[in-house]
């Protein structure tokens, strides 16, 4: 057991995990995340020039997008951890791919955040992939800010969106600011709570902060400035939200049953100031999280952490694998040593770096909230807990059910070495699983992963990373069971044409079936074994 911490460093932590905002940005792909990561950026002065998802030649690329897949097709592919401070708070912010292939990634880097921001394109509303993100935030009860972005396209009405929020999602909405003009003449927010007009500039590729101006309802200049109508418009609205409007629910909004609304274009740096205030006073830090001995407050003074994802080459000077770890209690100090439940030892946990996209700098400490990484010797799998006090473990992160396969071929045999590496980090990421037939003469490698784009990645980056050329081949499976039973059953196994049996990377036991029809005649084919899904063989273990 660790020595009672003096009261200074209870204080410290304290305040520690009060500055500390963690939230993950999620949303359908291309509502405008990582563009809405980049202004936040350079609003909270943590770059000094905002980059671009679709960088032209001279212009620089968004930070979040650091991979060179991610640049070259304008889309986020794997989630990026920020720190950054701005007015006395820390942030991690988590930027996640919308593409429903990576959904696996996003889900890990939900499990590592306090609250949400849920961005949406004002033209299109409620998307699926967003829908399936939301009840994800909702089973965890994260609380939800939501920016409602692109208002310089033509969109739809605000009250229309506001109101699909609440049918869709089931989710209570309070505005917080209100959208002046849309499209061509989207001019700015009005500030409901303040009850201030904010007015923006469009600048030269919206690099540099959009000049503001300040002023309220009553100013006798407004109509000038805004134009007739949209004055109208804005007295007309305010009106009425000041009517329809309870004031914001701030419990509602902490128990995930309400979200507050903000409007903006993160393109344009529109509105973009007037989120990040609201990031620091509403954004909730860290709170209490379930583990297998109960639940572990912040505050509780023996350090603890997460590991919820690991990425090779990061740095092409380094060329190592991160594990990003998220301090869940006590102060981390550089050096710890601290109980690893999966390896049944202590470890030392010695180098640890604070992390801004692909940038690290090494740091003596951290407080809960904090995603700080690793350079993983392979100590470090998603979903392993370390603890500095106790031994405990928090609720694991179970990996995704594949739904397609293909297997992977090396074109490059000279290469053999330099494959099997970048296919065995590839699979430490959880970019793909890696699963071997058991019959075949050959052992080739097969992927199985929840969307094609997953497939491209593993290509792309052998390729990229690795030096080596490899092909696919699509196999028809689309379902895949572990089969749990005796040694002499599973030999004894009848399988449906077309099926496969595979081994997995942990040797386990398991079938690739071509339909759900096919794997349903499989299990009754073979009544003394049992087929399992990924989850339900790992709520077994
Ligand atoms: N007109 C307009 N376009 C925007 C705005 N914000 C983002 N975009 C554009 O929308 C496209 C998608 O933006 P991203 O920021 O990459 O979207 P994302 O949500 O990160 O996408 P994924 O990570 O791939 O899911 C890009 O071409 C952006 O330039 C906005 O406020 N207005
Ligand atoms: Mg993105």
């Amino acid at each position: 057991m660790l020595a009672t911490p003096s009261t200074n460093v209870i204080d410290n932590l304290q305040q520690g995990v009060a500055r500390r905002r963690t939230f993950a940005i999620i949303s359908h792909p291309d509502a405008g995340k990582t563009t809405l990561t980049e202004k936040l950026l350079l609003y909270a002065g943590a770059v000094n020039q905002a980059g671009s998802v679709r960088a032209r030649k001279n212009q620089r690329a968004a930070t979040s997008d650091w991979m060179a897949m991610e640049q070259q097709r304008g889309i986020s592919i794997t989630s990026t951890v920020l720190q950054f401070e701005y007015k006395d708070c820390v942030f991690n912010l988590l930027d996640t791919p919308g593409h429903r292939d990576f959904s696996e990634d996003t889900y890990r880097t939900l499990m590592a955040a306090d609250s949400a921001v849920m961005v949406l394109d004002s033209a299109k509303g409620i998307e699926p992939q967003t829908k399936k993100l939301f009840e994800v935030c909702r089973q965890r009860n994260l609380p939800i800010l939501t920016f409602i972005n692109k208002l310089d396209h033509v969109g739809r009405d605000p009250l229309e969106l506001l109101d699909e929020i609440e049918q869709v999602l089931n989710l209570r909405v309070s505005p917080l600011n209100w959208p002046i003009g849309s499209g061509e003449a989207f001019q700015g927010v009005f500030d409901l709570q303040a009850q201030q007009v904010l007015l923006f500039e469009r600048t030269v590729h919206s690099q540099y902060r959009a000049p503001v101006k300040v002023t309220d309802l009553a100013d006798p200049l407004l109509a000038e400035t805004i134009g007739e109508r949209a004055c109208q418009r804005l007295r007309e609205d305010a009106e009425l939200l000041a009517g329809a409007g309870a004031p914001f629910d701030r419990e509602a909004f902490l128990a995930g049953t309400l979200t507050p609304v903000f409007f903006g274009s993160a393109l344009n740096n529109f509105g973009v100031e007037p989120f990040l205030a609201a990031l620091v006073a509403l954004a909730p830090s860290p709170r209490p999280r379930e583990s297998d001995r109960g639940w572990i407050a912040p505050t509780s003074p023996a350090f603890s952490g997460i590991i919820f994802k690991i990425q090779a080459n990061m740095d092409p000077q380094h060329r190592d694998t991160m594990a990003f770890l998220r301090v869940c209690s006590g102060r981390f100090e550089k050096d710890m040593l601290v109980h690893h439940p999966r390896l049944g030892r202590k470890v030392r946990m010695s180098r640890p770096h604070r992390l801004f996209a692909r940038d690290r700098e090494t740091v003596d400490e951290a407080y809960p909230g904090d995603v700080i990484g690793f350079s993983n010797p392979g100590i470090f799998r998603i979903g392993d807990t370390v603890s500095a006090g106790d031994s405990f473990s928090y609720a694991p992160i179970p990996p995704f059910q594949p739904e397609c396969f293909a297997i992977l071929r090396n074109s490059t045999i000279e290469k053999h070495k330099q494959f099997n590496k970048g296919l065995e980090q590839l699979r430490e990421e959880g970019v793909v699983q890696v699963l071997y037939a058991v019959d075949q003469y050959r052992r080739e490698p097969i992927l199985g992963a929840v969307g094609e784009l997953q497939f491209e990645v593993v290509t792309s980056r052998l390729q990229a990373e690795y030096g080596v050329e490899a092909t696919l081949e699509r196999l028809p499976h689309t379902d895949a069971r572990w089969i749990v039973g005796s040694a002499g059953d599973i030999e004894d196994m009848y399988l449906p044409m077309q099926s496969l049996r595979v081994r997995d990377q942990d040797r386990r036991e398991a079938v690739l079936f071509a339909s759900a029809t096919s794997a349903r005649y499989g299990v009754e084919k073979n009544p003394n074994l049992k087929f399992l899904t990924l989850s339900a063989l790992n709520e077994l273990a």
